[in-house]
C-alpha cells in the first residue's frame, strides 16, 4: 500500500468516484486541501466568492450531470452561509458531497475560532453527516459518501474533514467505490394492481414529477399517457421538464394552493403520479388538495413521497424509466376494445384542450408584446422563439414565471431547470454549474432581481472561469410576489397601498454596473425589440452575458 497524505487520498477518492471538479471556497482549515491542488491535474477547483453560490454551483452541476458534485466550504460559518442553498438541493435529491475543513483534533476541545460541531449542522438537510476522526477511515468514508449521495432517491451527504486527518500521512488502501444500480423495477403485482385501477379509470390524470426527468424516462410517460388518453401536468413545484412540452397532452403547471389543484383533480377519477410530489403547497387552506374520490395511483424512487400526504390506492416503489415500460403493458392487456375507444375519444378531447390552453397563452403574449413597460408574459413568447432548441432554461423568476411553462420549449429531460426548495439566490450560480455540466448546450438563465441579489458574486466566477451563461435579469425593481401576496391578505397594506420591505428602489440596482464590475459584458433593454438583438447577440458568442430587463412594476390583485 501506498504511504500517502491525507490530502492526496482525498483527491484520488474523488477521482476514483468519477469527480473532476470542485466548488469551494478556502479559508485555514482548507489550506491543506488547497496546497494538495497545487500540483493536481486531474481536478479543476471552481472558486465561488460566497458559499450560497458555492452550493448552488454544485446543485446546478449536479442536477444537469447527474454525477456527483463535490462543494467544499470554510468551518462553521461556511457552512451556515451554505445552508440555504443546501436546502434547496436537498429538497431537489442533488446528489453532492458537501465537505467542510475542520481545525486539528487536539484542538477542538478549547473551542477555537470557528469551531462548531459540524455534521450537528449539516444533519437536517442531508442523507448522511459525519467527521472523518483517523486518516484510515478516509477512503471508506468517501466512497461510503459518494454511494449515499447516488442511491436512490439521490440527495446531498456532508463530511468533515479535520486538518490532522488531511495532514497525516499513512500506508491507505483506497478502496473502490460502489454504485447500487438504480434502474428499479417496481413490485409486479403493485403494478398489476396499479394496471388494474388505470386500465378501468374513465377520466385518468397524469402528474409528472423530477423521477421522470432524474430517469429519462419521458418516451416511455408519453406511451403509456397516449394509451390512457390522459393529460400530463407538471407536478406541483415543477422545476424539471418531466414531460415534453411539445407534446399535445401536456398541459401548464397547476398552482401551488390546494383550491386550484382541487380543482383540476376534481375534473378527473384516478391520479396516476409519475415520480411527483403529492402536494408541496406555498399556503395553508381549508380545502384539502385532493378531492376524498379519486383514487390514486403513486410511483416514486423515494418511498418518502410515496402516500406522504394522501394515501394511495397502489404505491410503486421503483424508477419510472424502469417501470414504466412494463406498467402500460400491463394497462395494455387489460384495454377491451371498448376501453381503447374510450382512450382513444379522451385522447382526442383532451389534445384539443391543450391546444386550446396554448393558444389562449400565445394570444395573451401577443397583447402583452404589445404593452410598454415590458410584461413578462410578452418576454417568454420573445425569449421561447429565440432560443434553439437544444437550449437549457434555468428559471428563477417568481411573480415572472406564469405562462413561461406553456411557452417554452422543454422537450428533453435536461432542459429545464427550476427553484424546487423556495430559497432564492439559488437560480443565478445554478446557471453556472449547469453549463460546466452541459457545455455544448446554450444555458439562459432567467432571474428575479431580488432573487439575483442574493448570490450576485458568482458572476464574477462566469467571467473568471469563462462560464458562458446568458443571464437575463427580469428587473421589476421589487419583491413583487410579496406584494401580491401581502395585498391578498386585504389589510393595511392592501387599503394604504404601502408595502413595508419590497422596493428595491432609491437606489435602483445597477445591474449592467454590477455585472461589468464583477467582469461580465452587460447591457440594459426596456424594448422588446432590444432585448431581443441583445439575446441574439449574445447567444451567438461564447461568454457570460447579462440582460438586464427592465420590467413592468405593477401588479394586479391575485
Ligand atoms: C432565502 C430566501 N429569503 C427570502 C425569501 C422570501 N422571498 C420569496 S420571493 C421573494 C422576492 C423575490 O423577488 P424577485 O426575485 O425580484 O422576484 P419577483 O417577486 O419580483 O417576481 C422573497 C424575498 C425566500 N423565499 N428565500
Ligand atoms: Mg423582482
Amino acid at each position: 500500500m501506498p504511504v500517502m497524505s491525507g490530502k492526496r487520498a482525498f483527491l484520488e477518492l474523488l477521482k476514483q468516484e468519477g469527480v473532476d471538479t470542485l466548488f469551494g471556497n478556502p479559508g485555514t482549515t482548507e489550506l491543506p486541501l488547497m496546497d494538495a491542488l497545487a500540483v493536481e491535474t486531474g481536478l479543476r477547483y471552481v472558486l465561488g466568492l460566497s458559499e450560497a453560490a458555492v452550493m448552488a454551483m454544485a446543485d446546478g452541476y449536479a442536477q444537469a450531470s447527474g454525477r456527483l458534485a463535490v462543494a467544499n466550504v470554510h468551518v462553521a460559518p461556511g457552512l451556515g452561509n451554505a445552508l440555504g442553498m443546501l436546502y434547496d438541493a436537498q429538497k431537489a435529491g442533488s446528489p453532492i458531497l458537501i465537505t467542510a475543513g475542520q481545525h486539528d483534533q487536539s484542538f477542538t476541545f478549547s473551542e477555537p475560532i470557528l469551531w462548531a460541531d459540524l455534521p450537528t449542522i449539516a444533519r437536517p438537510f442531508v442523507k448522511w453527516s459525519s467527521e472523518v476522526r483517523r486518516i484510515e477511515d478516509l477512503p471508506r468514508a468517501v466512497h461510503r459518501a459518494a454511494k449515499t449521495a447516488l442511491a436512490p432517491p439521490t440527495g446531498p451527504v456532508f463530511l468533515s474533514l479535520p486538518a490532522d486527518v488531511l495532514g497525516a500521512e499513512a500506508d491507505i488502501d483506497l478502496g473502490a467505490p460502489t454504485r447500487i444500480a438504480s434502474r428499479l423495477r417496481g413490485d409486479r403485482a403493485a403494478i398489476e394492481a396499479a394496471a388494474e385501477l388505470l386500465a378501468a379509470a374513465e377520466r385518468p390524470v397524469i402528474m409528472a414529477g423530477d423521477a421522470v426527468a432524474q430517469s429519462g424516462a419521458h418516451a416511455e410517460l408519453v406511451a403509456l399517457a397516449e394509451l390512457l388518453g390522459a393529460p400530463v401536468y407538471p407536478e406541483g413545484i415543477p422545476n424539471t421538464a418531466s414531460f415534453p412540452s411539445s407534446h399535445p397532452l401536456f398541459r401548464g403547471p397547476v398552482s401551488r394552493v390546494a383550491p386550484a389543484i382541487r380543482a383540476m383533480l376534481e375534473q378527473h377519477d384516478l391520479l396516476f403520479s409519475a415520480g411527483g410530489d403529492l402536494f408541496t403547497l406555498s399556503l395553508p387552506s381549508p380545502v384539502e388538495a385532493v378531492p376524498g374520490t379519486l383514487s390514486i395511483v403513486h410511483l416514486d424512487s423515494d418511498p418518502w413521497e410515496l402516500g406522504k400526504n394522501y394515501a394511495a390506492d397502489v404505491a410503486i416503489l421503483g424508477d419510472p424509466k424502469a417501470t414504466l415500460p412494463e406498467l402500460a403493458a400491463a394497462v395494455g392487456e387489460r384495454m377491451s376494445p371498448a376501453r381503447r375507444g374510450a382512450a382513444q375519444r379522451r385522447l382526442a378531447a383532451a389534445k384539443e384542450t391543450a391546444a386550446a390552453e396554448r393558444a389562449a397563452v400565445m394570444a395573451q403574449a401577443r397583447a402583452e408584446a404589445e404593452k410598454m413597460p415590458i410584461r413578462p408574459l410578452g418576454l417568454w413568447q420573445l425569449i421561447a422563439e429565440l432560443l434553439p432548441a437544444n437550449a437549457v432554461v434555468v428559471e428563477e423568476s417568481l411573480s415572472s414565471a406564469p405562462g413561461l411553462r406553456r411557452l417554452l420549449r422543454s422537450d428533453d429531460p435536461q432542459s429545464f431547470f427550476g427553484l424546487r426548495g423556495g430559497g432564492i439566490g439559488w437560480g443565478l450560480p445554478a446557471a453556472i454549474g449547469v453549463k460546466l455540466a452541459q457545455p455544448d448546450r446554450p444555458v439562459v438563465a432567467l432571474i428575479g432581481d431580488g432573487s439575483a441579489m442574493y448570490t450576485c458574486q458568482a458572476l464574477w466566477t462566469a467571467a473568471h472561469d469563462r462560464v458562458g451563461v446568458v443571464f437575463v435579469i427580469l428587473n421589476n425593481r421589487s419583491y413583487r410576489i410579496l406584494k401580491q401576496r401581502t395585498n391578498a391578505m386585504k389589510g393595511h397594506a392592501a387599503q394604504t397601498d404601502r408595502y413595508i420591505g419590497m422596493d428595491l428602489t432609491d437606489p435602483a440596482i445597477d445591474f449592467v454596473a454590477m455585472a461589468r464590475a464583477l467582469g461580465v459584458a452587460a447591457e440594459r433593454a426596456s424594448r422588446l425589440d432590444d432585448v431581443g438583438d441583445l439575446l441574439r447577440r449574445a447567444l451567438a458568442g461564447a461568454a457570460p452575458q447579462l440582460i438586464e430587463v427592465e420590467l413592468d412594476r405593477s401588479f394586479a390583485p391575485v
